[in-house]
């Protein structure tokens, strides 16, 4: 192994190569930690000419290589192995060009996602992706996994805002699909390919970004519902009163709202009463006293017509950070909680409460005393949960996944709404794809990686 390192090293003069017992934990697992393991080595491209030069050396040495961002997956897909090359593209990081009649961005992958943003809004445009994570997600793991995030009930996941991008095939070719245009139907559209494929067919370099007018002015209300009607119709209401401009509809369930909430001082609470739904609604636009007094009425006919029960306006930009910080407090739940099984399922809204309520029984009949935390982005049919198990010394992981995997099939919903397969899910691809779209997923991973060396076993098993 050493010579290979030594190979290695040669092949790639003036990159940073650490070989494995240097490399630091961090490099070891994302925020899945299933396995975190110390790999071969670590190496921290610089360009993309690096990056070839990576896999054109791996390709021929049939050596296994796994692509890092910025480490925020959440299903193991960057996690390190021991035989493996780590290929880690955060150097890769800057913003190279605003075209301001376009409204387009191109940025290098390994940029961090909050990097991105501001970059935009520095120019009065509006990068519209936005999550949890966004200080250390990087733009090419957000297009790796087609993150999807908090707006996309108003713009759609990552992939409606790729336009074109630069990627690196498994045995080193620089595929350059820098595509600038809105339309362009010549031949296949190839992104489509690396968008969501999590960094199975080619590791992304550089990408095109189509952008947003910024709305001026944004609004934001806190509000709980007594049932699920209730709480889609205030949905329904708030799409069809302010059309194009809801931003967000985040749903909590109480256990999830009380975890969140739970280091608040009592009296600082928005709303300090237990409801059966709690909703965080964003709406932005650029007429800010037609908004405020839209948002309001719609609010108020809710409540007329029984559908909100509870609600507190945000009365200034601080106090619409401060719903969102309570809302991004679930990066806490491991301090919060303890150790969690974590879900991202896909589910038409009429099957979201009885996925909740088969979950919460299956789970509490196994479990006795589980902690089960539903939540999610409504609008997109998303739902969130995280469980934990308490007293025991390991989080039964794959009993809890078989449990809530085996609602979700017989649901005929999706095993992943958002955050990807990577290694940890797997097993379970075919409870919400066909035999027949394995199949083509198959060769279509054949093709493009022949020897299987570019992040083996995510995804799909070849
Ligand atoms: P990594 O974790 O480094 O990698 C993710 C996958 O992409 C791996 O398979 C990796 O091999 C591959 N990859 C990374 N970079 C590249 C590249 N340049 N080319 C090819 N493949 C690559 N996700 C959502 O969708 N919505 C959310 O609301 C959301 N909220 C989150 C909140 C928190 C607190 C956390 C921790 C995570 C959240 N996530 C969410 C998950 C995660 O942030 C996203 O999946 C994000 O897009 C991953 O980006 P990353 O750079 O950290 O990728
Ligand atoms: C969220 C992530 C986990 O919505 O997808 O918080
Ligand atoms: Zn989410």
């Amino acid at each position: 192994m050493s010579n290979l390192l030594r190979d290695l090293r040669e092949a790639l003069s003036g990159v940073t190569v650490i070989a494995g017992e240097d490399v630091d934990q961090r490099y070891w697992s994302d925020w899945y930690r299933g396995h975190p393991t110390r790999p071969l080595a670590l190496v921290r491209a610089r360009s993309t000419d690096d990056v070839s030069a990576v896999m054109s050396f791996c390709n021929r040495h049939r050596l296994p290589v796994i692509v890092q961002g910025g480490l925020t997956g959440l299903c193991g897909g960057a996690e390190a192995e021991a035989d493996a090359v780590i290929l880690n593209l955060e150097r890769m990081s800057g913003v190279e060009a605003i075209d301001l009649d376009a409204g387009t961005m191109t940025v290098l992958a390994g940029t961090p996602l909050e990097t991105a943003q501001k970059a935009a809004e520095a120019k009065n445009l509006l990068l519209p992706l936005d999550l949890g994570a966004r200080g250390s997600c990087t733009i090419g793991g957000n297009i790796a996994t087609n993150a999807g995030g908090n707006n996309v009930i108003r713009y759609g996941m990552t992939r409606a805002m790729v336009l074109g991008l630069e990627a690196v095939l498994p045995d080193g070719t620089v595929l350059s699909n820098m595509n600038s245009l809105v339309k362009n139907n010549a031949g296949y559209d190839l992104k489509h390919l690396f968008i969501g494929s999590e960094g199975t067919l080619g590791v992304v370099t550089r990408a095109v970004l189509q952008l947003q007018p910024r709305p001026l002015f944004r609004a934001a209300a806190l509000l709980a519902t007594a049932s699920f009607d209730a709480l889609v119709g205030t949905l329904t209401a708030v799409r069809r009163g302010l059309p194009g401009s809801v931003d967000a509809f985040e749903v909590m369930w109480p256990e999830f709202y009380g975890i969140v909430t739970s280091e608040m001082p009592k009296e600082r609470l928005p709303i300090a009463q237990v409801h059966p739904f709690y909703a965080l609604v964003q709406v932005s636009g650029n007429d800010e006293a037609h908004l405020a007094a839209s948002f309001d009425e719609i609010l108020f006919a809710c409540s007329e017509r029984e559908l909100v029960t509870d609600a507190v306006l945000a009365k200034s930009e601080r106090e619409i950070e401060a719903f969102w910080a309570m809302r991004d407090a679930v990066a806490e739940f491991q301090r919060l909680v303890g150790p969690r099984t974590g879900f991202d399922v896909g589910l038409p809204l009429r099957k979201m409460e009885a996925f909740v309520e088969h979950a919460r029984v299956g789970l509490a009949s196994r479990f006795p005393g589980a902690i089960t935390a539903f939540y999610g982005h409504l609008g997109d049919g998303n739902l969130h949960l995280m469980c934990h198990v308490p007293n025991v010394t390991t989080q039964p992981k794959k009993e809890i996944e078989d449990i809530v995997y085996s609602i979700v099939r017989d649901l005929r919903g999706s095993i992943s709404a958002e955050h990807g397969i990577g290694k940890a899910r797997t097993a379970y691809l075919n409870y919400s794809r066909t035999e027949s779209e394995i199949a083509l997923m198959q060769t279509l991973k054949r093709a493009i990686d022949p020897n299987n060396i570019l992040n083996p076993g995510r995804v799909i098993a070849v």
